[in-house]
């Protein structure tokens, strides 16, 4: 049973959520913060989300008004839904463990999932179970154990990718050890067949923008394809540039056709002429128009000649003359319920006007899906306007405002997901770790050590016991539920981070609260393909209840997985403050009797405060090492309240004294902080020294101590 309180949360709860939010601290595990700790308390904030970029108005910490970016053309109907996904009901407040899953362990009552009762448990809890599970699995199973190729709409946002950093952190941490997936659920079928055929992606790239459409196109085809309601959304932050456009054509009357079994709102908008196929047909519709083209001879053989390979293949099977069936406007009139007359007619239309065949997604998820677009080609191909401006296909019109002329913007790179630091992996085999299509979960866990075909090779099906998935909503986006809920019972394991409880999560046995991209920074470009702007996607309001980041909860369990550092990027814990020192001038006078009053244990004293010694078990007067990815210094430790935690100061000038002289890489006895310090320009305007830039961490030295010698002159000297 869902806490039920969880249900009805409303503003006015929230803010006693905050505050056992703040009394349940105490028990919290310090994180790695991304960003600043709080929001404005009160005032308007720029950020930006699928739907759009807007303004967040806040009030006494909440988030309490919503309005469009000015910049937006055509902002969404759907943003006060955005704002209120922050206070749903549905939202998750806490760490939740399935009951029997708590009680009995891992693979208990798997059939009680989607009923069973949830128990709330502490953050500390729940990111134990986690780390421990996930060193379980892969321990007794290897690398097919767990599935971490969760798929889904994950928020905008460059930083907090959720997939790329659960991705980053079984990468750094479990060596790889993980099954991941490819594809996507909106284009698998167009993705994988449009190379073949055309040699590029297609479906993701840039169309001919709506500039040349308007001077240039006669007659614009939206077939299957509905993008007054698509372009809504974006997969970074949506601009909605195309939909001015949309309107200059409207108002041109130029001619606009619709083929959808349904009168949409790209219908309505344009006034369009409206062809209600019947659906799972647009094979048949298009080979229809085909052979009308080429019976009244329409076709361009010129372009086919010289452009493309293949047609003499496919004319037989258009005139019949491979298996006995004529692919006539009448044969396919019986099919797709589109009179024949009606298909000459968009044959002659077709080829006596600059044509754009803009294609949508619907129709390639469908059984034998590849089969449309690629008729698609075929037929834009007989047309033979393919490359003239204004004509031939494309297959992203209606998505992410596709066809809005791009800025010459920087295109933000995502965060990483760690594979390099697998890569060659001892446990990889030849193939390389296991990916399958992500469409076929259920069948990958149906079917353990099958196999799969899968453009032209075979994949081995792994034994996947536990799942992972973030970021996403498999039981809304995969198909056949019953048939899934099956398939999840033979999980030992389900974990879930999202903000809502979805049926995904309702059928997990450990839930972790995430936050909404509202409730932490990020950046993101505007518009996926415009790339007209970059967002700083500022924090609106602190988190709600309990919900944390997932870059904050990866980062936690990392650290239980002993890979803080890896998933973190390394980033060592502790600031190098390098000022100049008070007895010396640089480096003069560091081989005089003045070290006498300031070295500690013969060596550069380097100041560490008092709780970072604490936490590293080094006491004052302790010898201790300096380390980063650059090198390792020795010093003595001065520990001490006068440095602010989370910093050291070894001051610049010691002499460098490598215990093993001349080469890269030797333990330096002494004290120089420049074997520490990142070789970097301040930047292309000044090119100055960084010499402050130094993060590195500490420990108590517990090896042979190196003997200073670098105050004696050197071998012969
Ligand atoms: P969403 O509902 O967007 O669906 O499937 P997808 O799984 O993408 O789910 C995204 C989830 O991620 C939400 O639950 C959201 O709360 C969560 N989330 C968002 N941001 C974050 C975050 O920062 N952290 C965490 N932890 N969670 C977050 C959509 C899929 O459905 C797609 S893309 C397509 S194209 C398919 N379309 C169809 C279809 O046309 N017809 C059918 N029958 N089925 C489809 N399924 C597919
Ligand atoms: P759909 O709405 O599924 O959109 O883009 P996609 O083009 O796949 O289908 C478009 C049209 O195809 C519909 O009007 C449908 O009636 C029609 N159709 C269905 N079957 C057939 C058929 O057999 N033949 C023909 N000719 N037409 C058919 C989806 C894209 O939209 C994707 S993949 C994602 S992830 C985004 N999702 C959303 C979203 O969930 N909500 C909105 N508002 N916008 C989105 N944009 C993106």
């Amino acid at each position: 049973m869902l806490d039920n309180d969880g249900l009805k949360l409303t503003r006015r709860s929230l803010l006693h959520g905050a505050a056992s939010l703040a009394a349940l601290a105490g028990f919290a595990p310090a994180v790695l913060r991304v960003g600043p700790a709080a929001a404005a308390t009160s005032g308007e904030v720029l950020t930006g989300s699928h739907w759009g970029a807007f303004w967040a108005g806040v009030q006494d910490g909440t988030f309490a008004s919503i309005r469009p970016w000015e910049n937006d053309p055509h902002p969404s109907h759907q943003l006060p839904g955005v704002m209120d996904s922050v206070y749903s009901p549905s939202r998750i407040k806490y760490p939740m463990v399935r009951k029997a899953w708590l009680d009995g362990g891992p693979g208990s009552k798997p059939e009680a999932r989607g009923s069973d009762d949830f128990v709330r448990v502490s953050w500390e809890e729940a990111l134990n179970l986690v780390a421990a599970e996930l060193k379980r699995v892969s321990g007794t199973y290897g690398p097919g154990g767990v599935f971490a190729g969760s798929y889904g709409w994950k928020s905008s946002g460059k930083l907090h990718n959720c997939q790329n950093l659960l991705r980053r952190m079984l990468n750094t941490g479990l060596e790889g050890k993980f099954v991941n997936s490819s594809g996507d659920y909106s284009t698998g079928a167009s993705q994988i067949v449009m190379p073949h055929v055309m040699g590029t992606l297609e479906v993701y790239e840039q169309q001919t923008v709506w500039p040349v459409l308007l001077e240039n196109t006669e007659v614009m085809v939206f077939w299957g394809a509905d993008p007054i309601k698509t372009n809504q959304i974006g997969w970074t932050v949506a601009d909605h540039d195309c939909y001015p456009y949309f309107a200059q054509l409207r108002d041109s009357g130029k001619k606009v056709i619709v083929i959808d079994p349904v009168r949409t709102d790209t219908v309505e908008f344009f006034g369009a002429d409206w062809i209600a196929i019947r659906p799972h047909t647009d094979v048949a519709m298009m080979l229809g128009i085909a052979h009308a083209l080429h019976t009244e001879g329409l076709h361009d053989q010129a372009f086919l000649d010289e452009y493309t390979t293949g047609f003499d293949l496919f004319l037989p099977y258009l005139t019949g003359e491979s298996d006995g069936v004529a692919k006539t406007p009448e044969w396919a009139a019986e099919i797709c319920g589109i009179p024949a007359d009606k298909l000459v007619e968009l044959a002659r239309l077709f080829a006596g006007n600059r044509t754009m065949l803009g294609l949508g997604w619907s129709i390639q998820r469908q059984h034998h899906g590849e089969q449309s677009h690629w008729m698609l080609v075929t037929l834009a191909a007989m047309v033979g306007q393919i490359g003239l401006p204004g004509g031939g296909f494309g297959l992203s019109y209606h998505y992410a405002n596709g066809g809005a002329p791009s800025a010459r913007a920087l295109v933000l790179g995502g965060i990483p997901d760690g594979g390099a630091a697998v890569e060659g992996a001892a446990w990889m085999t030849e193939a390389g770790a296991f990916t399958i299509p992500v469409s076929r979960v259920v069948e990958m866990l149906e079917n353990p050590g099958g196999t799969l075909q899968f453009n032209g090779s075979s994949l081995p099906l792994p034994d996947v016991k536990m799942v992972y998935w973030v970021g996403g909503n498999p039981f809304a986006h995969h198909q056949d539920r019953n048939r899934m809920i099956k398939a999840w019972q033979k999980l030992e394991t389900v974990v879930v981070h999202d903000f809502q409880w979805t049926a995904t999560a309702r059928f997990a046995d450990i839930v972790l609260p995430a936050t909404t991209s509202y409730e932490r920074n990020d950046i993101e470009n505007v518009g996926d393909y415009s790339s007209k702007a970059l967002l700083a996607m500022k924090k609106v309001v602190d988190p709600v209840f309990e919900a944390r980041n997932d870059f904050d909860i990866f980062a936690d369990i990392s650290d239980r997985l002993g890979a803080r550092d890896a998933f973190t990027g390394g980033k060592y814990p502790l600031h190098v403050d390098t000022a100049h020192p008070n007895d010396r001038l640089h480096s003069q006078l560091c081989g005089t009797v003045l070290r006498d009053s300031y070295a500690v244990a013969g060596r550069e004293p380097c100041l560490i405060n008092t709780e970072d010694a604490a936490a590293r078990g080094i006491a004052d007067g302790d010898v201790v090492r300096l380390f980063n990815d650059r090198g390792q210094v020795l010093a003595g430790a001065v520990v001490t309240d006068a440095i602010r935690p989370g910093v050291m100061r070894l001051r610049e000038g010691g002499w460098y004294d490598p215990a093993e002289r001349g080469t890269v890489g030797a333990l330096d006895a002494y004290g120089d902080v420049n074997v520490l310090t990142a070789d970097l320009g301040t930047s292309k305007l000044a090119q100055g020294n960084s010499g402050h830039t130094c993060m590195a961490d500490v420990e108590k030295f517990s090896g042979t101590l190196p003997e200073v010698k670098v105050f004696g002159p050197p071998a012969n000297g």
